[in-house]
């Protein structure tokens, strides 16, 4: 899954695809370079970021989902709003991508109830502007595989098909460095809730936090971290994972290729997130 932010104040890439044409242009790219999905989202998520008007989420993401939608993608959105989901799935998306797990907006869970279209949920716990002071667990991965079972419980509940449910552990959402690295020891334990996983650790802070310059103890920009996550990806993806959400797609494919080759020759069974949507 490639990441297409149409948002001024990401993180990852300051923004760079921030107009439409820009955000169309390198949905294209990625797609070019091997991208199965392209990911489509007009919110930030970093931490401590204000919260844009749904119409202006909307006037970011629909021009983007329509452009990549007719020319082939298959696009996800990235909103907590159901709102913009309902409008993004008119204009041609496929896949909605839920970074609150149905926890942001009540009326989530009843639209993905009636969409029938695969439906991410993430591990969350509260908006971007506080969420690192909820990064409190007594073990992280239990904790979190409670907290997306309960969020899994609840869209069974709302209606939405079993057979839609992906899940997320949200590494870098409420969670201290440490915290990512442990659930990315066990994802095994993520895996175990019986549905598709997609990880996100790209670019994210902390890979930074490893790469840190020595003498300065300054961590790695976002922008020289692809290396870092090309790594990340490869370890995941021999954990089975269904979907690994990256900005720069072609090094990962490539690293995720490789992997599977070498499993194919040491025989071990390593699903890998090559599989392409049934949608
Ligand atoms: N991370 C970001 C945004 N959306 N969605 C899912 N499902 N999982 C993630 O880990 C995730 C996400 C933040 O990263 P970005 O600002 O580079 O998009």
């Amino acid at each position: 899954m490639g990441v297409v932010n149409v948002t001024p104040d990401s993180f990852s890439d300051g923004g760079r695809s921030f107009a439409p044409q820009a955000a169309v242009a390198h949905g294209l790219a990625l797609l070019e370079q091997g991208a199965d999905i392209v990911d489509v989202g007009g919110e930030s998520t970093r931490p401590g970021a204000a919260r844009p008007p749904a119409e202006e989420e909307l006037r970011r993401v629909l021009p983007v989902v329509r452009e990549l939608a007719a020319a082939g993608a298959t696009v996800s959105v990235d909103t907590m709003r159901a709102e913009v989901a309902a409008r993004a799935l008119d204009t041609g998306a496929r896949m909605v991508n839920d970074v609150s797990g149905g926890l942001a907006d009540p009326a989530m869970l009843p639209l993905m109830a009636r969409a029938n279209t695969p439906y991410v949920l993430m591990h969350w716990r509260g908006h971007s502007a506080g969420m690192q002071a909820n990064a409190r667990y007594d073990d992280v991965v239990t904790d979190v595989v409670d907290e997306l079972r309960l969020r899994i419980d609840a869209a069974l509940e709302a209606g939405v098909p079993p057979g839609c449910l992906v899940v997320d552990p949200g590494l870098g959402f409420a969670k201290a460095p440490g915290h990512n690295w442990e659930l990315l020891a066990r994802l095994g334990e993520v895996r175990a809730l019986g549905r598709p996983v997609l990880v996100g650790a790209s670019r994210k802070s902390f890979l930074g936090q490893v790469l840190a310059d020595p003498a300065t103890g300054r961590p790695r920009p976002a922008s020289s971290r692809d290396a870092a996550t090309t790594a990340v990806s490869v370890l995941a993806a021999a954990q089975g994972v269904w979907c690994l959400r990256v900005h720069d797609v072609g090094s990962t494919l490539d690293a995720v290729r490789v992997t599977a080759r070498w499993g194919a020759e040491t025989a071990a069974t390593v699903p890998l997130p090559l599989q392409r949507l049934g949608v």
